[in-house]
C-alpha cells in the first residue's frame, strides 16, 4: 500500500459560470454544502473561492467566513484552503481578504501568466507580500505553479526566506498560458523541486482525471472539482464536485492508495489541528 493520498476538492473557482453547469455553487451556503458533500466522498481539503449572489467571483471576508462557520457547524473537519489567488484583475489587498480566521492554508501564486485570453498578474513583490501574510497568520502556503520557470520562483523565495517549510506545491497544468497537463511535463516538473516537498496535481479540462491517475501512480497527492473540470465523462457533467471526488477515490484505490482522513492529511501537510471553540 502506498502513502495515503491527500484528495483536495476544489468545488468553485473564479472563472465558469451556472450557465456552463448547473452544480457551479456561488451563495456562501451551496459552497459550503458542495464542500461537505466532497469531504463526504473523500475529500480531506476543500480549496475555496467565494462568490456574490449572481455569480461574479468574490473575495469578501465575510462571505468566506460564512462559508467556514457553516462547514464546521456541519461537523465537517476537512482542511479549509482559500485561495489568493482570486480572479484576474484583483488588486492583492483584495485577493488578501480571503485569509479569514479558520483558513488553514493559502494558495501562493509563483508567478504572472497568460491565463486564458487574460493576465494573471502576480508579481514578485506581490508573491512576497503574499508569502508574508500567510507566514504572519500561520497558513499553510500551497504554492501553485502552472509553468516551468516558476520552480525557479520557489527556489528563489526559499533562498531568501521568503518561504519556509511546511509548504505545498500544487502543479495547474493545462490552462491556456501555461504548460499542458501530459506525463512528460508533470515529471519533468516533479524532478524540478527545488527540494523534496509534497505534491499535488490539479488537471485542467479534461486532463483531470488522467493526470490524478498519473499522480496517483508516481508519489503525488491529486485536486479535481468544478473549479477545475465540469465533467465526469465526455459530454456527461458532474452533478457536484462530490461526483469527480469520488472518482478520484476510485482511482487511488486502483493505483493501491487509500484517500487521506483530514487529521491525516494536516499530519503529512504540516497542518497544526484546528483549535477547537
Ligand atoms: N482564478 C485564477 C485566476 C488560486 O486559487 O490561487 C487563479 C486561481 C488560483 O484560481
Ligand atoms: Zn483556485
Amino acid at each position: 500500500m502506498g502513502e495515503k493520498v491527500v484528495i483536495c476538492a476544489a468545488v468553485v473557482g473564479a472563472e465558469v459560470m451556472r450557465d456552463r453547469s448547473p452544480a457551479v455553487p456561488y451563495l456562501p451556503a451551496e459552497i459550503a454544502q458542495a464542500a461537505v458533500d466532497a469531504w463526504r466522498a473523500g475529500a480531506s481539503v476543500v480549496h475555496l473561492h467565494a462568490r456574490w449572489p449572481d455569480g461574479r467571483p468574490s473575495q469578501e471576508p465575510a462571505h468566506f467566513r460564512e462559508i467556514v462557520d457553516r462547514l464546521r457547524a456541519a461537523g465537517c473537519d476537512v482542511v479549509v484552503q482559500c485561495s489568493t489567488g482570486g480572479a484576474v484583475g484583483m488588486s492583492v489587498d483584495e485577493r488578501l481578504g480571503a485569509l479569514v480566521e479558520g483558513a488553514e492554508m493559502g494558495t501562493l501564486n509563483l508567478g504572472t501568466m497568460n491565463f486564458g485570453d487574460d493576465v494573471f498578474l502576480n508579481a514578485r513583490p506581490d508573491i512576497v507580500r503574499i508569502a508574508a501574510r500567510l507566514r504572519e497568520r500561520r497558513v499553510v502556503p500551497e504554492c501553485e505553479v502552472y509553468d516551468a520557470g516558476m520552480l525557479d520562483t520557489l527556489r528563489w523565495l526559499l533562498e531568501k526566506g521568503h518561504l519556509a517549510r511546511p509548504y505545498h506545491v500544487q502543479f495547474v497544468l493545462g490552462v491556456p498560458g501555461g504548460m499542458a497537463g501530459d506525463e512528460r511535463n508533470l515529471r519533468f516538473l516533479v524532478e524540478g523541486l527545488p527540494e523534496p516537498a509534497h505534491w499535488s496535481v490539479a488537471g485542467i479540462g479534461r486532463c483531470e482525471l488522467p493526470m490524478a491517475e498519473i499522480a496517483l501512480r508516481i508519489g503525488g497527492h491529486v485536486r479535481v472539482g468544478l473549479e477545475d473540470n465540469l465533467f465526469v465523462s465526455k459530454g456527461v457533467l458532474a452533478k457536484g464536485s462530490h461526483e469527480l471526488v469520488s472518482l478520484a477515490v476510485k482511482a487511488a484505490r486502483a493505483a493501491g492508495r487509500e484517500p487521506a482522513t483530514p487529521s491525516e492529511a494536516r499530519g503529512l501537510l504540516g497542518i497544526a489541528p484546528p483549535v477547537k471553540a
